[in-house]
């Protein structure tokens, strides 16, 4: 998978392309990020990448030549790619989206900085994400999120191969709790049924600690699940 990113501030992604799991994948060949800065495209002598809204009003807006010159000359030199233009006010990053994009071969991520962004960007992009309900000064953070979110999913990335599958969100459910040694912790012991060997009766109880955190924490989730008659009986309380 090759990650092209676009962005006033490349130096932001070394956090990310120099560290532990996602660096050791770069090393391995499972991924490449490339970091394209649009001021490097500007024409004018002080290299300008935003200018003043036009109506007025506070603050800077990114001119969209610099952005779009990035763009194309990425395409130009690699090959098409999936465009998405990070900002707030696009659809909401999830465990799905993370998934179907883990299937594109080239990927570019476009980061906004500033107040804004010339809305004629958007017609150069295929989709728009954000990764959440809050503002930050950049796309980089966000970014930087869904490459570390969808690089861990590309074969040859996680050590494990089973490490991937059975997490919080794939099956639209919270993870299960986890536990390792030692047994009795400052008066807390691991629950009995993981100390049971029994391999039926442990799949049980994660599964009814998934169903239970996701009803009790995040209810929306909850709402979209299809639960089966197991797991309709255990919620209720019923030995198996
Ligand atoms: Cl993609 N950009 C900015 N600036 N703020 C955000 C965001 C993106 N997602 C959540 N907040």
């Amino acid at each position: 998978m090759i990650f092209e990113v676009v962005t006033l501030f490349p130096e932001m992604f070394s956090s990310v392309t120099g560290a532990s799991i996602i660096g050791k994948a770069q090393e391995k060949g499972a991924l490449q990020v490339y970091l394209t800065d649009p001021r490097s495209f500007t024409t004018d002598k002080h290299h300008s990448v935003d200018d003043t809204p036009y109506g007025g009003g506070a603050g800077m807006v990114m001119r969209p030549d610099p952005l779009v010159a990035a763009i194309e000359a990425i395409e130009l030199a690699r090959g098409p790619a999936h465009k998405i233009l990070l900002t707030p006010t696009g659809a909401s990053l999830t465990q799905p989206t993370v998934l179907r994009l883990a299937k594109v071969p080239r990927l570019m991520l476009v980061c906004g900085r500033y107040e804004g962004m010339d809305e004629r960007v958007r017609g150069f992009c295929d989709e728009e994400l954000s990764i959440g309900d809050y503002v930050l000064t950049g796309g980089e953070l966000a970014a930087m999120v869904v490459i570390d979110a969808v690089a861990r999913r590309l074969p040859g990335v996680l050590g494990n191969a089973d490490s991937a599958v059975d997490e919080s969100f794939e099956a639209g459910l919270l993870e299960h709790p986890q536990y390792t040694r030692p047994a009795l912790f400052r008066g807390a012991a691991v629950p009995e049924a993981l100390l049971s060997g029994n391999h039926a009766r442990i799949r049980r109880w994660r599964r009814l600690q998934s169903l239970e955190r996701t009803r009790d924490r995040r209810p929306d989730l909850f709402a979209q699940l299809a639960l089966t008659a197991e797991d309709r009986a255990m919620l209720d309380g019923e030995e198996p």
